[in-house]
């Protein structure tokens, strides 16, 4: 394959410079990753999808999430035996969007890799919900990629437009906000702006959300399974069980995901400039340089609750988020160290018995 060719290739999934990287190795063939199982992968090299896996020392429990690859990202193989690679390296990351896993565990995860937009979906039924919007823009505020917001079935809401104008006021003058009929694919074009050539998104939001609803009437063809919500509170069925990075007609590629069922921040999230820009202008405001926007007099904040320029539950939210994000942050914070006092603790041990022999 000529150079030129080699790039048209690796177009069709995403590849944005003009150039190709210089291989690390002999016969390194580079692909990006488009569906993460268990303990393999599938990556794509531009014209056929192959089986990967990492070497095992990369499949160790204790491997953050945030250096495995994810879907989304480039990797270098080498060829191992019976038609499977081996992943050696990954490229740096353009982007990425992380969480903190759902559960216990506490580790951070990455739901998608080197995307240039974020489309956040959320119905306009039961689903509908400004605050867990806030929430998106807030992991996306960090992630390096565009966020945009996507109403799903707006073809049975009453209230389209009365939600479609609280998000607007909640995405800010830059922010992008779309009312549509997932199912519709004439309604869905309206995304091609974001798909096109050698773009990438991901679809985040809720099982039930219409993400890959999108992604079917995207595509133009029923690839990915969806299922009815539920009747009583609109909720889906976790219906997409992995992650998935598809090629579109357009040019673009698109990654469905499984619903989340929670945002948890990581600590590192601008939320102040993601969707408060408004709030945090009013704070400068106050008569009182420490006002807590309590019962103080002169308080620009309560002052814009009390005439309705801010919604009570907005600044709520802003608090809230706020305050978890710096839980967040000194938890994080706590984590590294204790696993710098580890390292150190080896370290010690490592010397202890060179000088005095193992006890
Ligand atoms: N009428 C209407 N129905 C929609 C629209 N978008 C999605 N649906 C329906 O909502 C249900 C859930 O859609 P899915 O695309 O499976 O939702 P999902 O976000 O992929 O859900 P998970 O895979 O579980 O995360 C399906 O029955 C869709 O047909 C829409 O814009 N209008
Ligand atoms: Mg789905
Ligand atoms: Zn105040």
């Amino acid at each position: 394959m000529t150079e030129i060719d080699h790039l048209s290739a690796l177009r069709r999934i995403g590849w944005r410079d003009e150039h190709l990287p210089t291989p690390p190795f002999t016969d390194a063939r580079l692909g990006r990753v488009i569906v993460q199982h268990r303990n393999a992968f599938e990556v794509h090299d531009g014209v056929a999808v192959l089986w990967a896996r990492t070497k095992s020392s990369a499949r160790r429990k204790d491997v953050d999430d945030a250096v495995r690859p994810s879907v989304g990202d480039w990797v270098w193989m080498s060829a191992a035996i019976n038609d499977e690679w081996q992943i050696e390296a990954r490229l740096p990351r353009h982007s990425q969007l992380r969480r903190i896993a759902a559960g216990e565990s506490g580790r951070e995860q990455i739901i998608a890799a080197n995307i240039d937009t974020v489309l956040i979906v959320c119905g306009l039924d039961g689903d509908f919900n400004p605050r867990r919007i806030e929430r998106y823009l807030a992991i996306v505020g960090e992630s390096g990629a565009t966020p945009v917001i996507v109403l799903t079935k707006a073809d049975r809401a009453d209230d389209a437009q009365a939600c479609h104008d609280e998000l607007r006021r909640l995405a800010g003058d830059s922010g992008h906000v779309f009312t549509l009929n997932a199912k519709d694919p004439e309604q869905v074009a309206m995304l091609s702006p974001w798909l096109g050539h050698g773009a990438t998104a991901v679809l985040v939001g809720s099982s039930g959300a219409g993400k890959s609803t999108l992604t079917n009437s995207l595509l133009g063809v029923e690839r990915m399974r969806t299922n009815t919500v539920r009747e009583n509170d609109s909720r889906g069925r976790h219906t997409t069980t992995f992650r998935a990075l598809i090629q579109l007609p357009g040019g673009g590629c698109i990654i469905d995901t499984p619903g989340m069922r929670e945002i948890k921040l990581t600590g590192e999230e601008p939320v102040e400039e993601t969707s408060f820009t408004d709030i945090e202008d009013l704070l400068g405001q106050c008569r009182f340089r420490d006002c807590a926007h309590g019962r103080e007099p002169g308080c620009a904040v309560r002052a814009a609750i009390a005439d309705g320029r801010i919604e009570e539950r907005r600044y709520e939210g802003y608090l809230k988020l706020l305050m978890e994000r710096d839980a967040a942050k000194l938890r994080a914070a706590e984590q590294e160290k204790r696993a710098a006092d580890r390292v150190q603790s080896k370290a010690l041990g490592a010397r202890l018995t060179d000088k005095y022999g193992k006890r």
